[in-house]
């Protein structure tokens, strides 16, 4: 019979390198250390972002209070990841600026331009993202099936209609190439208008107030709509809380 030695020698390299491994298991070494080897130092791993100044609204509703247009796993994926990940690297990118704390999201994407240009790009996208996911969880629910007062005055002044400024509204969410937004924003003159915005820019860094918006990211609706963009915008106008929206629009200044 051979011993040990001699039969390692008769195997090829990678079968008694296997050979060795399970002699060394069989020497002792418990799994908690081999995990322990194995397991990354905590020095290694990436630092928790901050957990301010930003933070995560809670939805002003149930996950699943829009059912059936926006299902409740869309709104859990929309409001937890995504809006997070925005507030997350949103306090990543302010944390080396001193001279932006104590500003709101909506004061840094309103003045993006005076912005440190080493923090104007994150403010951009992710403080853009904060901003406009906040404007939004509000605006839907369900109450009121059109417009009042001086918003419906100002849609009818511009579009006509109702029906008219849905259609416009439709085409520019539809018409948005890639992700981004379409808006029903409040000018300076206290008009109103269609803009469509691409990634998160905010109408706010164009001196426009939002009224409403449509959420055209796929992040918003591709669970339950697929590539279906026409139906989910459809589906938007089924959510919109026209009382909330027209009470803020006479709010505004
Ligand atoms: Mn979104």
């Amino acid at each position: 019979m051979m011993d040990r030695r001699t039969a390692i020698k008769h195997l090829g390299g990678v079968a008694s390198a296997l050979l060795l491994t399970e002699t060394l298991g069989a020497e002792g070494v418990l799994p908690s250390q081999a995990a322990a080897q194995i397991a990354p130092s905590p020095a290694t791993q990436p630092a928790a972002p901050p957990s301010g100044p930003f933070t995560l609204p809670p939805l002003p509703y149930a996950y699943d209070a829009l059912e059936p247009s926006f299902d409740a796993a869309t709104m859990h994926l929309h409001h937890d990841k995504h809006h997070q990940a925005y507030v997350n690297n949103l306090n990543v990118a302010v944390a080396a600026h001193s001279e932006l704390a104590g500003k709101t999201v909506e004061e840094l994407v309103s003045g993006l331009s005076s912005l440190p240009e080493s923090a104007r790009t994150a403010v951009r996208n992710q403080g853009g993202g904060h901003a406009n996911h906040s404007f939004w969880w509000p605006t839907l629910g369900k109450g009121g099936a059109a417009p009042a007062g001086e918003l419906a005055k100002a849609i009818d002044a511009k579009f006509g209609s109702l029906s008219g400024f849905q259609e416009k509204l439709t085409a520019a969410a539809i018409g948005v190439f890639g992700s981004g937004w379409a808006w029903l924003v409040k000018m300076p003159d206290g008009s109103v208008a269609i803009e469509t915005t691409p990634n998160q820019d905010s109408p706010l860094t164009l001196g426009h107030k939002p009224v409403l918006g449509v959420d055209v990211w796929e992040h918003a609706y591709y669970l339950k709509y697929q590539n279906r963009r026409p139906e989910y915008v459809k589906a938007f106008f089924q959510v919109l809380n026209w009382d909330y929206v027209s009470g803020q629009f006479a709010q505004k200044g």
